[in-house]
């Protein structure tokens, strides 16, 4: 397996305690993940049979709206029915309210000493091979370590944002009474992007307007469901107020967060759209595969500079050279 040379033992003894439950061996398997150091597919090869059992939940939506407060107050709800959570934030931007200050405030919720929560901010520039791809591995390492849900958050409302949401088992998308330019776009798009919405911040005036607005939305998307959708028939998307400052609505979103799981496990969509994600994470993991042995193991960096006064000399195209430097590397074979 690529990226299992030289510090065997070291990942041996790694995976040994992460199966003891060692909460710094969790921290420096997700550091390893994340940067994608050698012997990280290994790890993750070998916790593979072991992921499956935690519930990930993907909380995203515009900057501001409050995701961090309300990840924090789910994880209190969590804690509070006795059930274990980490938390992933995904490229926090913003200085007031990044993951690593939800991560202290969590902590002065929760005990310090509580082992049953674990919680982690995950910078863009550190996820070498992709965001999507990493995201996914360090929930598979939660997940296999023994979490019993995994909650994703991610700022923004564009494709790659949501497709990241949408790895999760539960997507759920928080706007604001101020999101109605939003909700016109996701109209527009009739995108069926989340299985469950919150409108937070429903202390302000207009909340009602967007919670309309939104119920609107998903109407005109059930009329228009195309054969094979996301959802079964058995899942209507709720639309739920909250206020997470103060927690109003917060036991109403768990309730329909564990209702959204219990429904998947029972209709089967839960295991269809796991299967469906192993489809896309094998794809990624070929690509990014691919990308290491053509650059490295293949030479691909030096055929590169070799043919470059070709292709800057008129004799050959980039096109030409990208194919010799594929048909070369795949002439030697996998090493
Ligand atoms: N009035 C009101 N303010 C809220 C509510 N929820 C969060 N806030 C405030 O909104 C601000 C942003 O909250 P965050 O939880 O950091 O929002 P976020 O979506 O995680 O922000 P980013 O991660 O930077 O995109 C903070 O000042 C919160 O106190 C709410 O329900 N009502
Ligand atoms: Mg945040």
């Amino acid at each position: 397996l690529v990226g299992a040379k030289g510090n065997d033992s070291e990942i041996d003894e790694l995976i040994a305690r992460l199966r003891d439950g060692d909460v710094r061996a969790l921290a420096r398997t997700i550091s390893l993940v994340e940067n994608g150091r050698p012997g990280f597919e290994r790890v993750l090869s070998q916790l593979h049979r072991r992921v499956g059992s935690a519930h990930r939940i993907g909380i995203t939506g515009p900057p501001g709206v409050g995701k961090s407060t309300l990840v924090e107050r789910l994880v209190r709800a969590y804690r509070g029915r006795g059930t274990t959570v980490a938390v992933v934030a995904v490229d926090p931007t913003s200085p007031f309210t990044g993951g690593a200050v939800l991560g202290d405030r969590v902590r002065m919720g929760t005990s310090s000493q509580d082992s049953g929560v674990f919680i982690r901010s995950m910078a863009t520039r550190g996820a070498a091979g992709g965001l999507a791809i990493t995201t996914r591995e360090v929930c598979d390492v939660l997940d296999a370590f023994g979490f019993e849900r995994v909650v994703v958050e991610t700022v923004g409302i564009g494709q790659s944002e949501l497709a990241i949401g949408a790895t999760a088992d539960t997507a759920v998308l928080v706007l604001v009474p101020e999101s109605g330019d939003w909700v016109q776009v996701l109209k527009a798009g009739v995108m069926e992007i989340a299985d469950l919405y919150v409108v937070n911040k429903s202390d302000r005036p207009g909340a009602d307007q967007v919670v309309a607005d939104v119920s609107d939305m998903l109407t005109i998307l059930r009329e228009n469901l195309p054969a094979g959708a996301a959802h079964p028939a058995s899942w209507n998307p709720p639309v739920i107020q909250t206020v997470a400052t103060t927690g109003d609505g917060v036991v109403e979103l768990i309730d329909a967060v564990e209702e959204h799981a219990r429904v998947m496990a029972r209709t089967g969509e839960l295991e269809e759209r796991r299967r469906r994600r192993l489809i896309t994470h094998t794809r990624d993991v070929v690509e990014r595969l691919l990308r290491q042995r053509v650059w490295a193991a293949w030479n691909g960096q030096q055929r590169l500079a070799e043919g470059l006064e070709r292709v800057a000399a008129g004799e050959t195209s980039p096109y030409h050279l990208a194919a010799e430097i594929i048909d070369a590397g795949l002439g030697q074979g996998a090493d």
